[in-house]
C-alpha cells in the first residue's frame, strides 16, 4: 500500500448535494458480479494474512461473515475492515470513524471493485473479500463468503465451532430456503402491516418458537451457520423493521426465540460484532439483550 499519512486516505465528507443520493446501478447483469470461492486448487486458495474482509457494521450480510470468521478462529488470518456508515452517489467509502482502507489505501469501496473489472458500473456492496496476492476482489456474496471462511481455514486456525459441518449442510441450506425469503428478507416488507409478508414472518416466529422449546439450536446442540443466518436479523428486527412495532410487539412474545437469541448474545463472536447504533433506527427502544437467557 501507498505509504501516506491516514488523513489523506480517507474520502472527504458525504455530499449528497454534489454526488446525489446513492443508487444501485440499472446495468444489467448479475447483481452480485464476483462470486470467486476458496478452494484447496483454483486460483483463490487459503492462506494467512493473504484475504481481506471489508464490511459494514451496520449491515447484516457482512455481520454474517463477521460471526463467522470470529467462531471459526480467523481473526488474524482473514483480515476485516469496516466502511463509513453513509454514503452518497459514490457508494460506501473509508472515513474518520472507522478509519482508512488498512490494505489498499482506497478512498471508495468501488476502487477495489474496479480493480477487478475496468469500468465496473455494478452493485458496489460489502461484504466484500480481498484477495492480496491478485490483488483483485474474490467474491461479494456474504453466502459463500461464509461458508468458505468456515470450512476452508480450518487448518490454519484453531475453530470455536465447526458452523458449517458436511452432515448438516443440507438441512442448514434447506432451513434458508426458508427463512431467507420469509425472515431476512421479509422483515422490510412486514412493516406494511396487512400484507402476506407479514403473516408469513409472524408464523415463521411461531413455529421458530416452538422449534427452539426443544432444542438449543436451529439444528439441535450445534451452533451453525444456519443460527448465524438467523441470528442478525432477529439481533435488528426490534431497533430496525419493528422499531415502530408496526409488524408486532417486540421478539419477547416468542419466550423460546427471545432466549435463544440472548443466549447467542452472551458468546463474544455475536456481542463483539454488534454495535446497536450502526442500525437503529432514531428513538427505537433497545430491548435488554443482558438479560440472563436461561438455556
Ligand atoms: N446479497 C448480498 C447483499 C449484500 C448487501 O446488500 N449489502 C448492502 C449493505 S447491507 C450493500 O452494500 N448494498 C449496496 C447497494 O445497495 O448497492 C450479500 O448477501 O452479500
Amino acid at each position: 500500500m501507498v505509504d501516506l499519512p491516514p488523513a489523506t486516505r480517507l474520502a472527504g465528507p458525504v455530499d449528497t448535494a454534489t454526488y446525489g443520493e446513492y443508487r444501485v446501478p440499472d446495468t444489467p447483469g448479475p447483481l452480485l458480479r464476483f462470486t470467486g470461492r476458496i478452494t484447496g486448487d483454483g486460483e483463490f486458495t487459503p492462506g494467512p494474512q493473504r484475504y481481506h474482509v471489508y464490511g459494514g457494521w451496520f449491515c447484516p450480510w457482512s455481520h454474517r461473515v463477521a460471526i463467522t470468521r470470529s467462531l471459526a478462529g480467523l481473526d488474524d488470518v482473514v483480515s476485516m475492515s469496516y466502511v463509513d456508515g453513509e454514503r452518497d452517489g459514490r457508494g460506501w467509502a473509508f472515513r474518520e470513524q472507522y478509519g482508512p482502507d488498512p490494505v489498499n489505501g482506497f478512498t471508495f469501496l468501488r476502487q477495489a471493485y474496479e480493480a477487478g473489472e475496468e469500468g465496473f458500473e455494478a452493485h458496489v456492496s460489502v461484504p466484500a473479500l480481498w484477495d492480496r496476492v491478485h490483488a483483485r476482489l474474490v467474491s461479494n456474496d456474504s453466502h459463500t463468503i461464509g461458508i468458505d471462511l468456515a470450512t476452508r481455514f480450518r487448518h490454519l486456525a484453531t475453530p470455536l465451532v465447526d458452523t458449517y459441518p458436511a452432515h448438516l449442510r443440507d438441512r442448514i441450506e434447506e432451513l434458508d430456503r426458508w427463512l431467507g425469503p420469509t425472515v431476512n428478507h421479509g422483515t422490510g416488507a412486514a412493516t406494511t402491516g396487512t400484507g402476506p409478508a407479514r403473516a408469513a414472518l409472524l408464523e415463521a416466529f411461531e413455529q421458530l418458537d416452538d422449534r427452539l422449546s426443544r432444542t438449543r439450536y436451529l439444528l439441535g446442540d450445534a451452533l451453525t451457520e444456519a443460527d448465524i443466518r438467523l441470528w442478525v436479523t432477529l439481533v435488528r428486527y426490534d431497533v430496525g423493521a419493528n422499531a415502530a412495532r408496526a409488524i408486532n410487539p417486540g421478539l419477547h412474545v416468542y419466550p423460546h426465540l427471545w432466549s435463544y437469541a440472548r443466549d447467542l448474545y452472551t458468546i463474544p463472536a455475536f456481542r463483539d460484532t454488534t454495535d446497536f447504533a450502526t442500525f437503529s433506527h432514531p428513538g427505537a427502544t433497545l430491548p435488554d439483550w443482558s438479560a440472563p437467557a436461561d438455556r
